[in-house]
């Protein structure tokens, strides 16, 4: 079996990666189409297994015609076209990267490792943040081995996370700075180039950023945790250019045995243990760049939380586990349990 598959967005940094996923996982694709704006229309995109793809003006009807359409556009986009794409029998499955529909509860909002079953309630389904993606590879297993009252997050973030805009404005801006100049900002808040910025996304009432909060909100929603329950994050861009680093600070119901925890960690499906302090081995973001598995490390028990408590240290690529490859394993996890089905040709 396989199947007609459609990007919106395959130019942008996440679709492009999301592009080179279905590539290299072979993912079963029988047609391969993308879809953009008038801008790109009429181009040709080269590929490496599925050869010269024209770039196709979006439109629904278009979109429709495929069994599954991966939108790594902007939310807006998403609000306005994604329903329509999966209406009724003959849609496609959409599987959407932005933040549309992640907090609707009737939109499940995965992480295949760990919510994959999710899938099969919903034609639409959401991709989680990045931030959150990548931290929950290491959360999960451990919530499951040890329990959970409160999870402590703080980020260092990479530049990707603001696209492909995002990642020229750092590199264009630490050339300027290393010549003597004053780097330019329009995608962040403030010159980024040794730098470190502590606003991701706007600020909310309650004294949060969006990004901030987006880690509590999904969390809670793919863990299957009560809506109250702890989740706090400090959420700050730092100049690197395409993974994220989280500190995370765990309360456990039960003690906490950091061999156990390195063994849960190790045998967990997409975190990849890197902890041997002596050898000075833990995650880094120029290690994690470009690899699927989330890197995990530093593992100790808390001082504030003593037996019941853990920290540890991860990064992972951006683009990959915190977006492209999630909609990718998403997208092979439907195909195993049926919900992408190959529409029938006249
Ligand atoms: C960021 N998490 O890093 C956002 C992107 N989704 O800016």
């Amino acid at each position: 079996m396989s199947f007609s598959v459609g990007i919106v967005g395959a130019t942008g940094a996440v679709g492009k990666e999301i592009r080179q996923c279905l590539e290299k996982r072979e993912f079963p694709v029988s047609q391969l189409r993308i879809f953009g704006s008038e801008r790109s229309a009429g181009k040709t995109m080269p590929t490496e297994k599925y050869g010269d793809i024209e770039v196709e003006l979006f439109d629904v009807a278009k979109a429709r015609e495929c069994d599954v359409v991966f939108l790594a556009v902007s939310g807006d986009f998403a609000l306005e076209h994604a329903e329509a794409i999966c209406k009724g029998d003959d849609g496609a499955v959409v599987i959407d990267n932005s933040s549309a529909f992640r907090y609707k509860p009737e939109i499940p909002l995965v992480v295949p490792e760990i919510n994959g079953k999710e899938t099969k309630k919903s034609k639409l389904i959401a991709n989680p943040n990045c931030t959150t993606a990548i931290g929950l590879m290491a959360i999960w297993p451990l919530i499951q081995k040890f329990g959970c009252k409160r999870v402590i997050m703080s980020t260092y973030q990479a530049a990707s996370g603001a696209g492909q805009p995002g990642m020229d404005e750092l590199q264009d801006g630490t050339r300027v700075y290393l010549e003597g100049g004053t780097p330019e900002n329009s995608i962040f808040a403030y010159p980024l180039p040794f730098n470190v910025i502590p606003q991701i996304d706007k600020f909310q009432e309650n004294g949060y950023t969006k990004e901030e909060m987006k880690v509590t909100w999904e969390t809670r929603k793919i863990c299957g945790l009560a809506d109250d329950f702890p989740v706090s994050c400090s959420a700050v861009r730092i100049p690197t250019i395409r993974a994220h680093s989280e500190v995370i600070i765990m309360e456990t119901e039960k003690p906490v045995d950091i061999k156990e925890a390195q063994k849960v960690l190790d045998e967990a499906p997409g975190v990849k243990l890197v902890d041997n302090p002596d050898e000075l081995a833990y995650p880094m973001p120029i290690t994690a760049t470009g690899q699927y598995d989330v890197e995990v490390g530093r593992l100790r028990k808390s001082l504030v939380f003593g037996d019941y408590g853990i920290e540890f240290f991860v990064s992972g690529d951006q683009l990959l586990r915190g977006a492209a490859l999630n909609a990718v394993l998403v997208g092979e996890e439907m195909v195993s349990n049926g919900s992408i089905k190959e529409k029938a040709t006249a």
